[in-house]
């Protein structure tokens, strides 16, 4: 048969990223069918494009990525379902073929979105098995539906969905991935590129939805495995200079993360990288196993600065441990960026000024400071009502204090958050992520740079009372 596989994802923001996962699901698929990969990230007239190459190629199945069903700024959820609603009918309009969705934004809410969407399939979780299995039922016919794990589909009007595999994907199988499939313009305006280590998060912080895609057990790869790709990737596109490690979590498990950064110091690996660290399991050996790889930066969800609301969170740990990480990363030189959510289930506006207090003190090399979006505000529209109001006034909050901590990054007012901004940074010829050069970036008077704040002279807070 020949499949289509689109990937639908055109968010550039913080960066446009390679679609990993459509990647790893084409490698997956037999070889006796043909495969074609449509990108519309950078498709002026996307729905157009998309039209006029399935009439060209003819496919007997069209297989949608979804990466994301937010933005970048964690917003922009009607636009993003209404989006994927016109382009499903962009593909109805020219082919009557089944259309099978999939990826991460799918996953986090598959039930909902088949009924909204009527893809005739929709796969939620890993591709890599379930996807061929797929095919290989609607070769026969439709026999064999039944056995194909996460699978959802319309029957009568109802949405069916099958139980989840007995078993994750074992990554020792992962095949090899085509990145001459991409798109160049991945490369000649991002540079970036991604790499997975391994899949799995054991923690379970009360919101993630990252075990729904990728389960909690920590499956990882070997080091060399990893080490190959990432050489094999620079073969291909030898003008990528970041490197984005995409586990939910790199530091765990340590022992796994500590022995991937010495397959890349042993074998003299010398571009950039960036991960996500988690601030338990965190320790001097890793920031320095990683610093001595090549790692210039570590993002870390910090979520919250009040220990009662990391608690609530169910993150597993405390502003401690983050205060411990960013100290550690300060002295081993590895750049630390958090991610901090205010307004999540729960909160008052005095935890949100406490949280507020707490980043000042911590004074990381860069904050990220995000409102909490439910994703299911996309489907309920009084949730989102009642949510609105908090919403509003944490945005005016943050709003008053942009000015004060100029290097703080908050994505839903667009503070060193914009596409103007990053592309003056990727003009003067810097790469990977945009918060390792924040503070190089904005104008900040003398007084305010870090270079010259002792611990005596950080910025007196000056928050109003509740
Ligand atoms: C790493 C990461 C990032 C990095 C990416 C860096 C890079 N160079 O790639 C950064 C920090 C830049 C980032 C940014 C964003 N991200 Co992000 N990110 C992730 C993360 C942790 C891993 C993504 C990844 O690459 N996984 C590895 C690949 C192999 O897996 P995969 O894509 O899921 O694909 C598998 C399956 O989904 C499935 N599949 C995929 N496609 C298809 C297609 C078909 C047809 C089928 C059948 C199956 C299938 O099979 C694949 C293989 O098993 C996920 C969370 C997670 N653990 O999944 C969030 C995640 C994807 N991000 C998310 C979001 C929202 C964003 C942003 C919009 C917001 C933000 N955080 O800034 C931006 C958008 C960026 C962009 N340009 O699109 C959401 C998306 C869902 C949602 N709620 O909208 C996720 C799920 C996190 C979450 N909040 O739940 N992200
Ligand atoms: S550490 Fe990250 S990936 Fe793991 S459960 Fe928490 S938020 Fe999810």
């Amino acid at each position: 048969m020949r499949i289509a596989f689109v990937s639908a994802n055109r968010e550039k923001l913080p960066d446009a990223v390679i679609p990993l996962g459509v990647l790893s699901v084409v490698a997956s698929i037999p070889d006796h069918h043909e495969t074609t990969l449509i990108d519309l990230c950078f498709e002026r007239y996307p729905l157009p494009t998309l039209q006029e190459k399935l009439r060209a190629i003819d496919p007997a199945v069209i297989a949608v990525g979804m990466r994301n069903i937010q933005n970048a700024a964690y917003t922009g959820l009607d636009d993003q379902l209404n989006y994927y609603a016109e382009l499903l009918a962009s593909i109805r309009e020219v082919c009557t073929v089944p259309i099978v969705l999939g990826g991460s934004g799918f996953s986090v809410m598959p039930r909902e979105l088949m009924e909204r969407l009527r893809p005739d399939y929709g796969i939620s979780g890993e591709g890599e098995k379930a996807f061929p299995q797929l095919l290989a039922a609607i070769e026969a016919g439709g026999e064999g539906l039944d056995a194909v794990g996460n699978l959802h589909r319309v029957v009568n009007g109802e949405v069916l969905t099958n139980p989840a595999p007995a078993a994750f994907f074992d990554l020792h199988q992962m095949p090899k991935l085509d990145r001459t499939l991409l798109d160049s313009r991945y490369y000649e305006r991002y540079r970036i590129e991604s790499i997975q280590t391994k899949r799995g998060c054991p923690l379970r912080c009360e919101y993630c939805t990252y075990p729904i895609i990728e389960g909690r057990i920590g499956r990882t790869r070997e080091p060399s495995a990893v080490v190959d790709e990432m050489f094999e990737a620079m073969e291909v596109h030898p003008e990528i200079c970041h490197f984005f490690i995409v586990d939910s979590v790199f530091n765990l498990p340590r022992t796994h993360a500590k022995e991937v950064c010495k397959e890349m110091i042993a074998r003299d690996w010398s571009v950039p990288w960036s991960c996500y660290t988690n601030p338990l399991g965190f320790d001097t050996e890793m920031a320095e196993l990683a610093s001595a790889a090549g790692c210039t930066g570590m993002e870390v969800g910090s979520d919250s600065g009040c220990d009662h609301v990391l608690k609530r969170l169910r993150k597993g740990f405390t502003t401690d441990h983050i205060r411990r990480l960013h100290d550690i990363c300060e002295s081993t030189g590895v750049k630390d960026c958090h991610t901090f959510i205010l307004g999540t289930e729960g909160e008052t506006t005095d935890d949100v000024e406490r949280s507020v207090e707490f980043i000042v003190d911590l004074d990381p090399f860069a904050a990220i400071v995000m409102i909490w979006i439910d994703d299911y505000e996309a489907l309920d529209p009084v949730l989102r009502k009642q949510r609105l109001k908090f919403r509003e006034q944490i945005e005016a909050r943050l709003y008053d204090l942009k000015d004060e901590f100029p290097y703080w990054i908050i994505p839903p007012l667009g503070v060193n958050f914009s596409k103007t901004l990053f592309r003056r940074v990727r003009r003067d010829g810097n790469h990977g992520p945009l918060w390792e050069h924040v503070r190089d970036l904005i104008p900040v008077p003398e007084a305010l740079a870090r270079s010259s704040r002792s611990d005596t002279d950080k910025r007196p807070l000056n928050l109003p009372s509740d």
